[in-house]
């Protein structure tokens, strides 16, 4: 054990505008995370708003993204300073967001600091980003990312060591006086978290027998940790693997497993000749998007089939406490609870509604339309364990993924799903839009739209069915009587102006039409979401920037 003094000091700051974590922390442009003291007010704001944390554990890591290594330095310095007992460190500070999740709940960590900007690009232009989970591992709770705002709004001084850097390269532990920094191998906890909820003797079979897979990690940080469960320990052939150096800014690309910024693996997995199953994950590795051949799995339909399908998978055989998804993710997931006689809720955008549920257990698997799905074995969405629960959904049903899913709608009907991305759009415009569709909402009830009725319109609020906290203002609501629903909300995790979400969704009971292309079976919905909200007018765009 290396052996440094604490030397701590305390610096004179003062707040800066704009702090205010969104959806998933707080993200910004990386030039304006650079400039001293963003950063070091944030942190401080963070361990300021946490009551009890002398002596505890903290955990920092992030996706490897440009800034990243500077930024732990900052952080871990700032966490020694505060008066942590111990710091628990990926090595070079790397950890995805679930394997974070799962190091603090096996090392029953006091919480922990993750940086990352998820899917958003990275490099000295790009994005970067910061947020706190607790002690659970999942994203803090409205209540506290509240009271870490408010100390952003009235920071004087910030603590830190007056050290040199600290060696993130080597696993170890190094004491600065009474307290330590523990580099850890930020894959191997995890890897052997899937190991224990998967039958990983049946995917090693799968992937004897002639299987083919293609994963593609994007140059993100999902690439050690694929490598090491899909290739190492399950034994998939190397070159299964596409980006799987992670780079400081993705190799430039955009980090998105969606099939507009994947189109390289929608393009490998197309064909005759093509791989039996393909998936991608993202910058922080919780998201995730699967294909077969020639097909794309929904994040809506994904999220119904594992739960179908659950059963075959050790960790869930013994049945599933309920399930939960967030509002604008289609209801194919509440036509599989009502089947399997469960409850499915139905929680604000944003993984860390879920926590209460999980950790009360009134939920075991759930999942978002944004590419994201888990269960109860961490606090986070988690792109490499719905990789694993999917090939072992095809070990056992002995299907293609397309067969699957057919099979899926079938017994339980088609929720044709589409979301359209408005990026980029002007901030007051895009508010102007969201109060205009909020002043019609009570008018709408009884109205004809889209060849049926309005049913009920709302702005989703939710209450916490466990803490009885309330979240308002989630999201425009409308639903039709033929089940169908419109949603309209505002993205909280870009960095550039606003991005408009419409989510569309249309229930289709007859098989025979489960063919209709996506896009013709919703073009009555996406007219009526055209006649509702003025996007053409209000926006400036004719189409959306990005369709899923
Ligand atoms: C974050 C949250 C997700 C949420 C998503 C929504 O994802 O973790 O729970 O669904 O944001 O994004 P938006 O507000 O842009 O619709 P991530 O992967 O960016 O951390």
């Amino acid at each position: 054990m290396d052996t440094q003094a604490l030397n701590a000091a305390i610096r004179p700051t003062q707040p800066i505008a704009g702090q205010r974590p969104g959806t998933s922390g707080l993200r910004k442009k990386v030039t304006v995370f650079q400039q001293p003291p963003y950063l070091q007010n944030f942190v401080q704001s963070i361990f300021d708003a946490l009551d009890g944390k002398s002596g505890q554990t903290l955990v920092v890591g992030g996706d490897g993204r440009f800034f990243n290594d500077q930024a732990i330095q900052i952080i871990v310095r700032m966490a020694l300073a505060n008066g942590f007992g111990r710091v628990l460190v990926g090595r070079h500070g790397i950890l995805s967001t679930p394997a974070a999740s799962c190091v603090i709940r096996g090392r029953r960590a006091f919480g922990g600091i993750i940086l990352s900007a998820s899917h958003n690009p990275g490099g000295p232009e790009g994005d970067f980003g910061i947020k706190y989970n607790a002690g659970n591992g999942g994203p803090a709770p409205e209540k506290l990312t509240d009271a870490i705002y408010a100390h952003t709004l009235s920071i004087q001084r910030y603590l830190t060591l007056e050290t040199p850097e600290v060696d993130l390269s080597t696993l170890g532990t190094t004491a600065f006086g009474p307290a330590t920094v523990e580099v850890i191998d930020p894959v191997a906890e995890y890897a052997d978290l899937m190991a224990s909820l998967f039958d990983f003797a049946a995917l090693r079979r799968l992937l004897a027998s002639g299987f083919r897979l293609r994963f593609d990690a994007m140059h993100a940080v999902t690439g050690p940790y694929a490598q090491e469960l899909l290739v190492r320990r399950l034994g998939a052939p190397a070159d299964s693997m596409a980006g799987g150096t992670p780079l400081p800014d993705f190799g430039g690309g955009h980090p998105d497993p969606n099939p507009t910024y994947a189109a390289d693996l929608v393009q490998a997995l197309s064909g005759a000749g093509a791989p039996d199953f393909g998936a991608a994950s993202d910058g922080d590795g919780d998201r995730n998007m699967i294909l077969g051949r020639d097909f794309i799995v929904t994040p809506s339909d994904s999220l119904a089939v594992l739960a179908a399908n659950a059963h075959l998978v050790p960790a869930y055989a013994g049945g599933l406490a309920g399930v939960a998804r967030s509002m604008p993710t289609s209801m194919a997931v509440d036509r599989v609870a009502q089947a399997l006689g469960i409850p499915c809720f139905e929680t604000p955008t944003g993984w860390k509604y879920f926590g209460n549920l999980l950790d009360s257990g009134q939920i075991t698997l759930c999942g978002e339309e944004s590419a994201g799905t888990g269960s109860n074995h961490v606090r986070e969405k988690d792109g490499l364990w719905a990789v694993l629960f999917w090939l072992s959904v095809v070990a056992a049903r002995n299907q293609s993924v397309e067969a699957i899913v057919r099979d899926h709608w079938r017994r339980f009907g088609r929720n044709v799903y589409s979301r359209h991305d408005y990026e980029g759009v002007d901030s007051a415009a895009a508010a102007g839009l969201m109060t205009h569709l909020r002043s019609r909402l009570a008018s709408l009830p009884g109205q004809a739209l889209a060849g049926s009725t309005v049913a009920a319109a709302d702005d989703f609020a939710y209450t916490d069915p466990v803490d009885g906290s309330v979240s308002t203002g989630q999201g425009i609501r409308v639903v039709l009587a033929d089940g169908s629903r419109l949603v309209f909300r505002l993205s909280g995790t870009g960095t550039e102006g606003a991005t408009l979400r419409v989510y569309l969704e249309r229930f289709e009971p007859d098989a025979a039409r489960h063919g209709v292309p996506t896009q013709e079976a919703l073009a009555p919905l996406i007219d009526a979401a055209e006649s509702l909200a003025g996007i053409a007018q209000r926006t400036g765009r004719s189409s959306p920037t990005v369709v899923t």
